[in-house]
């Protein structure tokens, strides 16, 4: 496939409501859309990455930097056999795994599109529907909490997620877990908690939750280790596994039982698979992990969901829980039954609203650069 164009786009997206973790809140997003063209069609990618570094060390400025000075260059005017071609060409770039995903996806877009099939099919997905769980942030009381983990249920969720940290949990999850004894309970806390904690971690086991993910440091695998010698609980990971080799070692480590995958945190399709692969091998269940994305990343996650490996409802929910009005046609839907049925059309399996995104986009840059960069400056600030 033959690189004629890559153009980035950052576009302003304000979530309907504020979504709280043990990190902060976010409201309004900046996100990255990249846009390849490879033999006259188009493939579109999403950057995952937050406006401040406090997921992980990755911006939405820092993706800027490294695809416009790194990455692009690599690729433009180039031949590839294919998008997998493109994690080797960028090795040499260390971390940025979400400005590295943005590209790569974009590129698995585009090459299902030259091939005309669905970017599941071409990912070897045997999934058709997918089942769905549903991220709650961290919420004013627990009655509040419980009144939205009900609505959620009511829609059809099969699986409820509750963000924590501490002061913000043993009296939450009890408040749920008494009002819904039977339902699938899992709780996230974001590195918010010590290895000293493990105590007030451990009260968490009665409470019979699915998975606690990430509760220790976001680079610290060895620590996550020891407290899952302590717990009854499964530990699920999430922000400490940036690749294949990640799952590997806190696999073998007994770090964790179950991986939250997340296409941004690991780089793309090209690694998602392979820790999807790793998983499976060792019979750790995965899941899809989100990233408050729009449509784009949404269509992504859904691709990479169909894989053998996802044995567990994801955070891929519907587009109306983000969004007033999204950049993709049909936008996702979930099932009264809390399922997404599978697109079968080709690429991402929606169409890319390409008004819309013009509308929302504040700057934009084409590579090669024959026009340069073209800031837009719709914004005040
Ligand atoms: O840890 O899974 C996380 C959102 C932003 C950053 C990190 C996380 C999340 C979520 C929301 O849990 C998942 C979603 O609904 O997209
Ligand atoms: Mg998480």
């Amino acid at each position: 496939m033959k690189i004629e164009r890559i153009t980035l786009r950052e576009i302003r997206m304000r979530l309907k409501a504020p979504f709280e973790t043990s990190f902060g809140v976010v409201q309004d997003r900046r996100i990255l859309l990249v846009e390849v063209i490879a033999d006259g069609v188009n493939g579109w990618g999403e950057v995952t990455a937050g406006a401040t570094p406090v997921f992980n060390p990755e911006t939405t400025d820092t993706a800027w930097h490294i695809i416009s000075d790194f990455l692009a260059p690599v690729i433009v005017g180039k031949d590839l056999a294919d998008a997998a071609e493109f994690s080797v060409l960028v090795e040499h770039v260390r971390g940025h795994e979400m400005a590295k995903a943005g590209v790569e996806n974009a590129l698995w877009d585009a090459e299902a599109r030259i091939k005309g099939i669905p970017l599941h099919k071409l990912l070897g997905g045997t999934r058709e529907e997918l089942d769905c769980g549903v991220s709650l942030g961290i919420r004013e009381n627990p009655h509040a909490l419980v009144k939205r983990v009900e609505e959620e249920l009511r829609v059809g969720y099969q699986r409820i997620k509750l963000k924590i940290k501490p002061s913000k949990d043993i009296e939450y999850v009890a408040a749920v877990r008494r009002q819904f004894p039977n339902i699938q309970l899992s709780v996230d806390a974001n590195s918010a908690y010590r290895l000293e904690d493990a105590d007030q971690l451990k009260e968490l086991d009665e409470f019979k939750l699915l998975m606690i993910e990430q509760p220790l440091n976001w680079d610290d695998i060895h620590s996550h280790a020891k407290l899952q010698a302590q717990l009854q609980t499964p530990l699920c990971l999430d922000e400490c596994i940036n690749n294949s080799r990640h799952a590997l070692a806190a696999i073998e480590m007994k770090a964790c039982r179950i991986i939250n995958i997340k296409l941004g945190r690991v780089g793309g399709h090209t690694e998602a698979r392979k820790v999807q692969k790793i998983a499976l091998e060792h019979s750790v269940p995965a899941w899809c992990g989100g990233m408050l994305e729009s449509g784009i990343g949404r269509a992504h996650n859904i691709a990479m969901s169909t894989l053998p490996g996802f044995s567990l409802p994801g955070d891929v929910s519907a587009s109306r829980r983000y969004w007033d009005e999204d950049i993709i046609e049909p936008e996702v839907e979930v099932s009264a039954q809390g399922t997404i049925q599978v697109s079968i059309a080709s690429g991402i399996g929606y169409r890319v609203r390409h008004e819309r995104i013009k509308q929302l986009t504040v700057r934009e840059a084409s590579f090669p650069t024959k026009s340069s960069t073209v800031a837009v400056s719709r914004l005040a600030s």
